[in-house]
């Protein structure tokens, strides 16, 4: 209850933005005309500089749409929240709206990449309601290569948009800095994977940090906000605080997703977990090596990263026996109100308004 009222009184902030969108739906509407177009120019524009035959044209069209399009949105349209609220008081124009939209499209563009490539390696089964896009007869391991496409891709809509911006070098960085880090995350994940395979004991929460920071925070927070910030001719560096807020949030995110993952429902998050039969270093057996005694450790190591799904559901029964919902529910309370308490410390409106957008998207969240 006492939550309910925090999340009423700091939840008004999506009013804000909503005004100048002209309704939520609307946003979402316009947004996803610039989708429409950019897959267009992709596919047709000389500025791209492809020689297409229509048969090519059809196939990356169709790529395209698997796998770019069908998420939450939530990154790309942070984007556009974002920038609205920044520009608040200030007419923002057609022109201005779309480059709002170009920049949130490549940053699911981005995802679409990640994901593609993520569930190739997590071998992953489901992904947003459909087979995953490796996991079609007609697509396999060339999946690999349309990760790197997709990738590809951000780079020449940027090129195409912003080249002659004077913020051209600074988004060129950024979108260098983050595509490096969530690499570098994906093989913090994959390598610790390794040695959690050696001994579970491995998996600690510090180590745990620093994947989820680097595969996930800083794609899926910073860069949407920074985005928006480099629109608005703001510099980057003037904005440090800001980025640890939003670091600190993905990584709340990404302990729901691993929460989601093992407790959450298949038809609600659109895929079917997969971590524990993978030796995950989720948030959840980071705990449970914390919290387990004698007996259930035992179990733990002979069952985590096994396949079978006698053993999923053995490692399942322990994180219930220790109550990890629970403790679970407790760690998002605490965050949150620590989180809210931050942001109102923010001394800059717009910033505390972006801030409070996205901790109301996440909060609780089921999907
Ligand atoms: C996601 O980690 C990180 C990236 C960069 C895609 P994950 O494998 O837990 O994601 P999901 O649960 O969506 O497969
Ligand atoms: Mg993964
Ligand atoms: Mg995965
Ligand atoms: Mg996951």
């Amino acid at each position: 209850e006492e939550l309910k009222e925090l999340l009423r009184v700091h939840g008004g902030g999506l009013a804000g933005a909503e005004q100048h969108g002209g309704g939520r739906q609307q946003t979402k509407e316009r947004f996803l005309r610039a989708y429409e177009r950019l897959k267009t120019e992709l596919l047709n524009d000389r500025a791209f500089n492809f020689d297409f035959s229509e048969e090519t044209r059809q196939w990356v069209a169709k790529m395209l749409d698997y796998n770019v399009p069908g998420g939450k949105l939530n990154r790309g349209l942070s984007v556009i929240d974002s920038y609205m609220l920044l520009r608040e008081g200030t007419e923002v124009d057609d022109e201005d709206f779309y480059l709002a939209c170009v920049l949130g499209w490549c940053v699911e563009w981005l995802q679409a990449s990640a994901l593609v490539l993520d569930d190739i390696t997590d071998n992953a089964y489901t992904r947003r309601d459909n087979l995953c896009w490796y996991k079609l007869p007609t697509v396999g391991l060339s999946a690999i290569n349309d990760g790197v496409l997709l990738k590809c891709h951000v780079q020449a809509i940027i090129k195409r948009y912003f080249k002659d911006k004077f913020y051209f070098l600074d988004l060129l960085e950024l979108w260098s800095e983050i595509g490096l880090q969530t690499a570098m995350g994906q093989m913090l994940d994959l390598i610790t994977t390794h040695t959690g395979a050696k001994d579970l004991a491995r998996y600690r929460i510090q180590g745990y940090r620093r994947i989820v920071k680097y595969k996930t925070s800083y794609y899926s927070f910073y860069l949407p906000v920074a985005c928006a910030l480099l629109l608005n001719d703001a510099k980057l560096s003037d904005y440090i605080e800001l980025k640890n807020v939003l670091i600190e949030m993905g990584v709340y995110f990404q302990i729901q997703d691993d929460y989601l993952d093992c407790f959450g429902d298949p038809e609600v998050i659109g895929k079917v977990g997969t971590d524990i039969e993978d030796y995950k270093c989720s948030w959840l057996i980071v705990q449970a090596m914390e919290l387990a005694n004698e007996n259930e450790m035992k179990i733990l190591y002979e069952n985590y990263g096994k396949s079978d799904p006698q053993c999923v559901a053995a490692v399942k029964n322990v994180y219930k026996e220790l109550d990890l919902q629970d403790i679970f529910l407790e760690y998002e309370s605490r965050v949150y109100k620590h989180q809210v308490s931050t942001i109102d410390a923010e001394a800059d409106r717009a910033i505390r308004e972006i801030l409070k957008i996205f901790l109301k998207k996440i909060y609780r969240r089921k999907k």
